[in-house]
């Protein structure tokens, strides 16, 4: 299906809601129908601990840095973070984009992943049972010009057999129209899986098609987090100001969904593309359980009950 920018627009103010106002019902339909959802103060209770562990990582990845290995998304160093090339008159020739943090290396990390309200409103979208996706993800973009990350569908990524991972972004610092903001258009989660092109920061959509201009941008404070569908288009600029701006990326699922096609190019993908039909959810490791009960499902379907 080929899906335009819409025509009507939707306020940030219509997405939000906080953790005192919580209104799980309304949280979870404003979700569905929008594909996005704001929780303002959500993380803050984790943002300390958070702040000081991706930075001791980002250290500790500059540091390492000259063991990076090539990969085609770009060069990861032993401590697992991806750096691409950095902008015209940079103090390095590579600047950090995903950070090596993860739920092994940060308590802090699953500490948030496990956050009760969070989880309460992931029960409301996802059903009682929910696995983590992923090991968690955190992306710092550096001061004075720090990547941009290109309008996207994480389903570009990794595109799920059904409703696909819920993932929660948070804002680690005060975030702005200058230092980056998530941009997001509501709606987009029910545009079925774009066409995607390879950019600077790899899987993109065509910016002719999808200007910056067709997305919401989400100013918010540390600690506020965004809730977004696999589907939903999002992405944000570069951080013009002087200090770096750090997010962390929680991703939760249903413990029976698994990914029919994951790729970072446009090359890899088509072949992931030919093999869509043969994904199967034994072959994907189990993430923790973060709420209710994985049920035992036998390889050919035999479902074993679960405790009452
Ligand atoms: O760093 C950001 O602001 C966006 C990250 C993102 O869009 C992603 O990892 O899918």
């Amino acid at each position: 299906m080929e899906a335009h920018p819409p025509e009507t627009r939707v306020a940030v103010e219509d997405l939000s809601t906080s953790v005192e106002e919580m209104d799980l019902k309304r949280a979870a339909a404003v979700y569905r129908e929008h594909g996005c959802l704001v929780v303002r103060g959500l993380m803050k209770p984790h943002i300390a601990a958070l702040a000081t562990d991706i930075a001791a990582t980002v250290d500790q990845s500059i540091a390492l840095l000259d063991r990076a290995e090539r990969r085609p998304e770009g060069w990861v160093s032993p401590n697992g973070s991806l750096f691409i090339p950095a902008p015209a008159g940079y103090k390095r020739d590579r600047q950090i984009m995903t950070v090596g943090i993860s739920y092994q290396t940060s308590a802090a990390f699953l500490r948030a992943a496990m956050d009760p309200t969070a989880l309460d409103i992931l029960e409301t979208i996802l059903g009682p049972n929910i696995e983590l996706f992923g090991n968690g993800q955190s992306l710092v973009k550096e001061p004075v010009g720090g990547h941009p990350k290109h309008l996207h569908q994480d389903s570009a990524y990794f595109e799920h057999r059904y409703e696909g991972p819920v993932a929660i972004l948070t804002y680690v610092v005060d975030t702005d129209l200058v230092n980056g903001a998530l941009h997001v258009v509501p709606g987009s989660h029910q545009f079925g899986q774009l066409r995607h092109v390879d950019t600077f920061s790899h899987l993109g959509l065509d910016e002719d098609e999808w200007p910056w201009e067709a997305a919401l941008p989400i100013v918010g404070q540390a600690g506020d987090s965004i809730f977004f569908n696999v589907k939903t288009i999002h992405g944000s600029k570069q951080n013009h100001s002087n200090t770096p701006r750090p997010v962390f990326i929680i991703r939760y699922r249903r413990p029976d969904d698994y990914a029919v096609v994951r790729a970072t190019t446009t090359a890899n993908r088509a072949e992931a593309e030919k093999r869509a039909r043969q994904a199967r959810r034994e072959n994907e490791p189990q993430g923790l359980m973060v709420r209710g009960f994985r049920p035992y499902a036998d390889p050919d379907g035999v479902e074993a009950d679960g405790p009452r």
